[in-house]
């Protein structure tokens, strides 16, 4: 037996069919696209100056009365010279320091960096919990975990840049020298 359908109830030719399919399929990338950089967003930050690159400032939030604070990046030298971190100012601290963990008759201790810290070229410096860090000395209130603070880093050849650190929880580890 055979049938013919009726004009109106044929499936509709490929074109639309497929153009509503690619169209749901523009709309799913570009869903994709908006998290992908929102995610980004929130999961890390960066800062540029010259030819370096910090990434992800972070702190953590300190226990009330606490005095210091820790702070971390990366710096990316993508330059052809050695570039050096020299100084760091916030105002969440009287002062800020570089300083350097190290292990010392079989004791963990930190001292400050004299001559700042030197970001080779093409190369690149972590700062990080247990090894060089920041520290902003006398604090001036507690970084609270959530929110940002501001601190303006200065490096020999590429200058100033002000970076912006997230805090995050307090967290038990080594680099806690608050007491
Ligand atoms: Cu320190």
């Amino acid at each position: 037996m055979s049938h013919s359908f009726p004009i109106a109830a044929r499936p509709m030719p490929g074109r639309p069919f497929l153009s509503s399919f690619e169209e749901r399929l523009v709309l799913a990338m570009l869903v994709l696209f908006l998290l992908f950089v929102s995610a980004q967003g929130v999961l890390a930050h960066e800062f540029k100056v010259g030819d370096l690159e910090i990434e992800h400032p972070w702190s953590r939030a300190t226990p009330a009365g606490a005095k210091v604070a820790g702070g971390y990046f990366t710096v990316i030298n993508s330059g052809s010279a050695p570039d050096r971190l020299l100084s760091i100012s916030s105002d969440i601290s009287a002062k800020a320091e570089l300083h350097e963990m190290g292990v010392k008759d079989g004791v963990m201790t930190m001292r400050p960096v004299s001559g700042g810290l030197e970001i080779p070229a093409g190369g690149k410096v972590a700062l990080k919990p247990g090894g060089y860090h920041l520290m902003f000395v006398d604090l001036k209130r507690q970084p609270k975990q959530g929110e940002k603070f501001s601190a303006t880093l200065t490096f020999e050849k590429a200058g100033t840049v002000t970076v912006e650190f997230a805090v995050e929880g307090i967290g038990g580890s080594m680099d806690d020298h608050a007491n």
